[in-house]
């Protein structure tokens, strides 16, 4: 690729942190605590940062914060999220987003719109027999 892509939710980033640093971290009372093969986007972080699922399971994403994620295969960085393994909307508070993962293996994600802040969470796929 010759183009460099910047996807535009970057320059969401700056207006994110004011929002993210006064309302956030305090829920909205929703919530409570991720199921299995569940990960919550929350505080501005991934919850849990790190999940083991059996391979031909999914992994499904939901916004808890009022700010919103993506849940993004790869590294903040990365030249071609295009390519990413997955690679989620936009999510605004409440949204979701679930990835079947049939292959066994790691696979580092990140947030496009946090890239400082949640980066290097993890999806584990054990694999079957
Ligand atoms: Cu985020």
């Amino acid at each position: 690729m010759t183009t460099k892509r910047k996807p535009a939710i970057f320059g969401l980033i700056l207006a994110t942190l004011v929002v993210a640093g006064g309302l956030a971290f305090e829920g909205c009372g929703g919530g409570g605590d991720p199921g299995a093969n569940e990960v919550f986007m929350q505080a501005i972080a991934f919850n849990p940062m790190e999940i083991t699922i059996q391979a031909g399971e999914s992994v499904t994403w939901t916004n808890q914060d009022i700010v919103p994620h993506t849940a993004t295969s790869g590294n903040p960085g990365d030249e071609d999220l295009g390519a990413a393994i997955f690679r989620s909307a936009l999510l605004s508070q409440g949204g979701t987003f679930t990835h079947p993962f049939n292959d066994p293996g790691e696979f580092v994600y990140f947030c496009e719109v946090h890239p400082g802040m949640m980066r290097d969470a993890k999806v584990i796929v054990e694999g079957g027999n």
